[in-house]
């Protein structure tokens, strides 16, 4: 088979004469489905012998998968030149692919990375998630405020995935359990919903390996409120579920921030019980026995959201199985992983117990008795000792509390970077650490090079090839192999004119999408994520305004002209988070418009962020902004995509920063504010925001821009509400780090003016980046986590 035959078939199907004459939308289609037939007609790798590893995550925020797969599968340059011949360009052909939104943001993003990363490696994986119907939603701007779309991805058409009817699963909910004899019962669902199977396939990097995603999907005609889902109204949405097998209709918006309601709950069970079947058919499929269950299967869990899994094994290996509540519970303690993503509170996800009763009965008795057995241990170590029974149950004030059942059922425990691993162990479990001493490690996470690189920015990867000479996508350690080129002349012309370009390519994004003209020879600063309070977007706009005010009261000051980049989505219902949004996009009205600074100082908020938006931004930046409070961000991984793109940093001593500045050397990232330590000690004095509003006449004036209304025609209620948290409570500490950071952007600005310096710094950011590999998170799971049993 051959891509002109197959394109001579489409032409058939499509009754097209001339292949000439095919729209651009055709050739996608005939490229993406064409690819995979020509991969599926070649033999295929079996990946090695290993424990089998089932991903199980709510999201995976795949991003577009044509560009990629024909990368991964070595078709790339052959497709691209084959379609010249017809004057198409292929980077043409793959903007029409829409994202596959089925995430939010970091969490679902790093399911992706380490899909691409177990292919890579030939690591035996499946990834189970959902299929939803929408996506996260779409943004726009409506007069600065955020707007949401549904995101209709059009699944149905979508040419990546395939339905698999044989592996078609039913999933019950409530009904009444009867006991047969010891830990065995029946249960008699009062609603069974049908769960479909459809696979997207992970092309594994140049080795001839594909693994399955499958993603679950319950079908229904039923419509979906979405503007009532949008106003956050989540009960009113789900009342208009009716019918309950509407349940993969939409993605919950919510990042780090749990969700708390009855659909997500059966989003969670339909998503578990789909899952733990089909790894125990394929299980007795492959010839093994229930016994070898453990040692042949793990299942990591991403996050809390798919711990319902552990009762539902439970569950299977008693009443199914008819294994003893001690054989079953052998199975299930060597089975399970749990990777921890947040420390946030409002995140830690805990059920309502007659809900959870009401929705799943004999999981309810099942979590029951492991929360008794429980007891028992705990009263045995720390005697009757109702204060730490309360931190260490698992069942507590009628609520489920997903993360102590993760801790007390699985094998391992790791956090995503190793301040946060720290962290979890010191202030979230410290008395499971002291319980279960050795159970808890660190995994740091990392990304792609396949995608963050060698598809994001194909100029770098191309200077990069012919500088190592050897696939650094492969082991991206080889890049310190680049260091020795940091003084070298052509390599350093040649860095720089690739950043050049790539800004300008993003300045002519931002004139389509914004009609604002940016000046590519302006520091590009960035910060691109969700937004959220502790992310502290709103850090970074005080001091732009300070910025504006000083520009605009001493017009003739040296200042390095800059242009801020934002781009990021909120939850609708976290109104706060929405409001620092109007906040920024209406400042940048006013400056974008102020002839008097235009020239030095511009800001661009960029709609509708998602993974191919970042791939455009990431390449051109020159400043990465990771100014979340220290403590919060539990790694973050965008920091690692734009240190390696050749960003430097300006960010605090949180998350995974601390170990990007560790690797790069702190002459090469710019660090700011508050620390763990330093936060501890400022809350337990007590902290007051208006000393610092009062003291500091700089942040007094950035503020009262706003709160006169300067931003909001002369309304001074527009931005109450994320004033009043700034000025009352300031939970997250933008006032007392707001003078360190406004150092650290002086700093960056007289840096910049020594061009040579400042490349020096970009290229060992690129160089010293390769231990941030998603490969390397991989080969830790496996050394940590998998191969333990
Ligand atoms: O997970 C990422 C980290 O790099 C980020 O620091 C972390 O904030 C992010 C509930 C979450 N933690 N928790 C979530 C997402 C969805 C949801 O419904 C919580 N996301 C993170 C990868 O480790």
């Amino acid at each position: 088979m051959t891509f002109q035959s197959i394109v001579e078939k489409y032409c058939r199907y499509f009754d097209v004469a001339d292949p000439k004459n095919l729209t651009l939308q055709q050739w996608y289609q005939i490229v993406a489905e064409g690819s995979l037939e020509l991969a599926c007609s070649q033999p295929f790798a079996k990946p090695a012998e290993s424990r089998h590893v089932n991903y199980l995550s709510m999201e995976f925020l795949i991003g577009r998968l044509t560009g990629n797969n024909l990368m991964n599968l070595g078709y790339y340059e052959q497709i691209r030149d084959y379609l010249k011949q017809y004057q198409v360009e292929l980077v043409d052909v793959l903007e029409q692919e829409r994202d596959p939104a089925l995430g939010n943001g970091g969490l679902g993003r790093l399911a992706a990375c380490f899909l691409d990363s177990m292919a890579a490696l030939g690591q035996n994986a499946t990834g189970y998630g959902l299929h939803y119907q929408y996506g996260l939603f779409k943004q726009s701007f409506a007069e600065g405020m955020q707007k949401e779309t549904p995101d209709t991805w059009d699944r149905n058409n979508y040419p990546w995935h395939s339905f698999n009817p044989s592996k078609t699963r039913y999933v019950g909910f409530g009904g009444k359990i009867k006991h047969i004899q010891g830990d065995n019962y029946e249960w008699s669902p009062k609603l069974t919903i049908q769960g479909k199977a459809f696979d997207l396939p992970v092309v594994g990097y140049r080795n001839n390996l594909i693994q399955p995603l499958r993603l679950w999907q319950a079908d229904s005609d039923q419509s979906f409120d979405f503007d009532a889902f949008n106003e956050g109204k989540f009960l009113k949405a789900d009342k208009t579920i009716v019918n309950a097998a509407a349940l993969t209709q939409v993605l919950y918006p919510n990042d780090n921030h749990k969700a708390g309601q009855k659909l997500r709950l059966m989003q969670q069970y339909f998503h578990c019980a789909c899952s733990v079947a089909d790894i125990l058919e394929r299980h007795f499929a492959e010839g093994y026995q229930l016994a070898d269950f453990a040692k042949r299967q793990v299942i990591q869990l991403n996050d809390t959201h798919p711990t319902l899994a552990i009762p539902e094994l439970m569950r299977l290996l008693l009443d199914d199985y008819h294994l003893t509540w001690d054989q079953a519970w052998d199975i299930c303690t060597n089975t399970f992983a749990y990777t921890n993503h947040t420390l946030l509170p409002e995140a830690l996800e805990q059920w309502d117990q007659r809900l959870f009763k009401q929705l799943l009965p004999r999981h309810y008795q099942i979590v029951e008795k492991i929360n008794d057995i429980f007891h028992q241990k705990v009263r045995s170590e720390f005697g009757e000792n109702s204060q730490v029974w309360e931190k260490l149950a698992i069942l507590f004030d009628y609520r489920v509390r997903m993360a102590n059942l993760c801790v007390v059922t699985c094998f391992r425990v790791n956090g995503v970077a190793q301040i946060h691993s720290d962290l979890l162990v010191t202030d979230l479990f410290p008395e499971y650490h002291k319980l279960f001493p050795g159970k808890f490690c660190n995994v740091t996470n990392g990304i792609t090079p396949r995608r963050w690189i060698r598809q994001a920015n194909p100029k770098l990867s191309d200077l990069l090839d012919r500088t190592l000479k050897q696939d650094w996508a492969k082991d991206l350690e080889l890049l310190s192999g680049v260091e020795k080129y940091v003084d070298d002349a052509g390599f350093r012309e040649e860095y720089q004119a690739i950043k050049r370009h790539n800004k300008i390519v993003l300045a002519d994004e931002i004139n389509r999408t914004l009609a604002l003209k940016v000046n590519p020879d302006a520091i590009f600063d960035v910060q691109i994520k969700r937004f959220h309070e502790y992310k502290r977007q709103h850090l970074n706009l005080l001091n732009i305004i300070a910025d504006y005010q000083s520009l605009k009261a001493n017009p003739n000051q040296d200042y390095t002209p800059r242009v801020f980049v934002f781009a990021g989505k909120a939850a609708p219902g976290y109104y706060l988070a929405k409001n620092i949004i109007h906040a920024i996009n209406n400042v940048a009205e006013i400056i974008n418009n102020d002839k008097q600074v235009n020239d030095r100082l511009q800001v661009a908020f960029l709609p509708d962020y998602r993974v191919s938006l970042a791939e455009k931004i990431i390449p051109a930046a020159d400043v990465s902004e990771q100014i979340s409070m220290a403590g919060k961000e539990a790694s973050g991984t965008g920091n690692m995509k734009l240190a390696l793109n050749g960003a430097l940093t300006l960010g605090t001593l949180d998350g995974a920063n601390v170990e990007i500045a560790e690797m790069v050397g702190e002459e090469n990232v710019f660090i700011f504010g508050h620390t763990v330590e330093s936060v501890r000690e400022l809350l337990a004095k007590g902290y007051h925001p208006k000393d610092y509003y009062k003291k500091d006449s700089v942040l007094k004036n950035a503020v009262d821009f706003l709160a006169h209304g300067k931003a909001s025609n002369g309304d001074k209620e527009t931005f109450r509400l994320m004033l009043d948290s700034l000025l009352e409570r300031d939970p997250f500490l933008v006032f007392a780090d707001f003078d360190s950071y406004r150092l650290a952007q002086q700093k960056i600005g007289s840096a910049y003016l020594n061009r040579e310096a400042w490349l020096r710094s970009a290229i060992l950011n690129t160089a010293r980046l390769g231990t941030f590999s998603s490969d390397r998170s991989i080969r830790d799971y496996q050394q940590h986590i998998w191969l333990k049993k």
